[in-house]
């Protein structure tokens, strides 16, 4: 995206569809002179920020689009820092449609995705991890991401990396000092005092980067994959999680025929939960492309739910299934679910089950024992070898932790060079390269490439 001051854009703000409001939102230096030659009355600096109700007509005909409320933000005061004008007309698209149509014809031009926001960046409202953020929020699919994300919004990342960036700073201009003075056998910082700065860098960095695991969880939530041969309680198992009937339970083996998909949410996290059709040995054509495609599914698994009855020996169709989790068990990450121990649990199932290096529960779907359990142990496994700590900000994006690990790279780069009395000049260069990275993260020194990249995957309007 290439920054045209000159340019003015337009684009609906609101969601596609009908509604009880809709916004158009103009930005750029024409923004003013375009609705003014629609609307019935004249916007001027007086009516800055005010809401203005008014008829705006066509400005060939002067036939009535709309009746409107105009508010006119001045520029630098808005959101993308130009003069922006919004038009809130009555939610139907085919109003909005001719809002766009005159405006554009009037010589404005349509927004690309992000615009608003890039233009808003571009200005210096807000910097690049906060207007990441403000795809984030809209994204966001639960309390607790929401939080973390208008958190990011705030600015709370964008200090955190500040802080560090200035750490690093303070380590570079005393080692430029020193460069400077080496001649005159003065010693401003000794490599064991910048070492040990370097350590404390190191250690916010790498604190930074635990809480990703929790957020990339937060940001992109997880999908859970429930197989098992007909009717061990795969569909009822969804529902309890749920809290409500979605799929169709019966004790007739063969019930669900395709595979049902549900979000559900567990501490926060987002689950698209995924409740397949019984997996069994079959000859029969239309079953295994059943079985083909639970298979499928479990590649786009995070965790995979592989239930048995627990309540009687395992049959052919449990063995079936026991050989797809070792076919899958580089790949997939399962949980061993022995279902119906309201019935009994057989020791010889336990005991087979133990064979697969997998965790176990044990629990009844039907009288909601062992749940916990099944829980607890679904973020263990959704979480990796990360915790779900509740640190104030949290690392979300895998462009932030891409550039955290190489600005790390850097800084370790640093510290060895001074152990091991490398020339300043080396480990000047190492600093350097770390600040140059974290710049990317705030936007000052990121490549314009990865500008386009980040703002194309934004909505039109935002
Ligand atoms: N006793 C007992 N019965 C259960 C339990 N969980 C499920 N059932 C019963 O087992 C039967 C099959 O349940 P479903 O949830 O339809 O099983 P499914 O795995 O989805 O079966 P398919 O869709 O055919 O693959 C139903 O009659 C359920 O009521 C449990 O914990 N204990
Ligand atoms: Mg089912």
């Amino acid at each position: 995206m290439k920054y045209t001051e000159k340019d003015t854009i337009v684009a609906l703000a609101t969601p596609l569809g009908s509604g009880a409001i809709a916004v158009v939102r103009l930005s750029g230096p024409r923004s003013l002179a375009i609705v003014n030659r629609l609307l019935d009355k004249a916007i001027t600096t007086r009516d800055v920020r005010r809401a203005v109700f008014g008829e705006l007509r066509s400005a060939r005909d002067r036939e009535l689009i709309d009746q409107v409320v105009v508010t006119y933000f001045q520029a630098p005061a808005s959101y993308t820092g130009e003069d922006v004008v919004e038009i809130s007309c009555h939610g139907n698209p085919l109003i909005v449609d001719r809002i766009l149509q005159e405006t554009v014809a009037l010589g404005a031009r349509v927004a690309e995705p992000g615009e608003f926001t890039f233009r808003a960046f571009w200005n210096q409202k807000l910097d690049l991890s906060q207007a990441e953020a403000v795809a984030e929020v809209i994204r966001s699919r639960t309390q607790q991401s929401l939080k973390h994300s208008l958190r990011h919004l705030e600015g709370r990342l964008s200090q955190k990396i500040e802080a560090v960036k200035a750490e690093v700073l303070d380590a570079l201009s005393l080692l430029e000092i020193s460069l400077d003075f080496s001649e005159e056998d003065v010693e401003v910082v000794t490599p064991e005092e910048l070492q040990d700065k370097l350590v404390h860098t190191i250690e916010q960095i790498q604190a930074l980067l635990r809480t990703y695991t929790y957020g990339r969880l937060l940001e992109n939530g997880a999908r859970l994959v429930i197989v098992g041969k007909p009717n061990v309680g795969k569909s009822s198992l969804l529902n309890v999680l749920l809290g409500k009937e979605r799929a169709i339970v019966s004790d007739l083996p063969g019930t669900t025929r395709d595979y049902i998909e549900a979000g559900w949410q567990l501490d926060g996290v987002y689950i698209q939960a995924v409740d397949t059709a019984g997996v069994r040995q079959t000859r029969d054509r239309v079953e295994s492309l059943g079985i083909r495609r639970t298979l499928e599914l479990l590649k786009t698994s995070d965790v995979a739910l592989a239930m048995f009855e627990g309540h009687r020996a395992l049959d052919g169709d449990d063995e079936a299934l026991m050989r797809i989790v070792r076919e899958h068990q580089q790949t997939t990450r399962f949980i061993l679910v022995l279902n119906k121990a309201d019935l009994g649990v057989d020791p010889s199932v336990v005991s087979a089950l133990a064979a697969l290096p997998f965790p176990r529960v044990v629990l009844s779907v039907k009288k909601e024992t062992g749940l916990t359990a099944l829980k607890e142990a679904i973020k263990r496994e959704m979480l990796k070898e990360g915790e779900m700590d509740n640190e104030e900000v949290v690392l979300t994006s895998a462009r932030h932790r891409t550039v955290l690990e190489e600005t790390l790279g850097a800084l370790s780069g640093a510290r060895r060079s001074l152990r091991e009395g490398a020339p300043a000049e080396m480990v000047a260069l190492d600093l350097r390269v770390a600040l140059d990275r974290l710049g990317e993260i705030t936007g000052e020194t990121t490549p314009e490439d990865v500008l386009r990249h980040i703002f194309a995957h934004f909505c039109i309007g935002k």
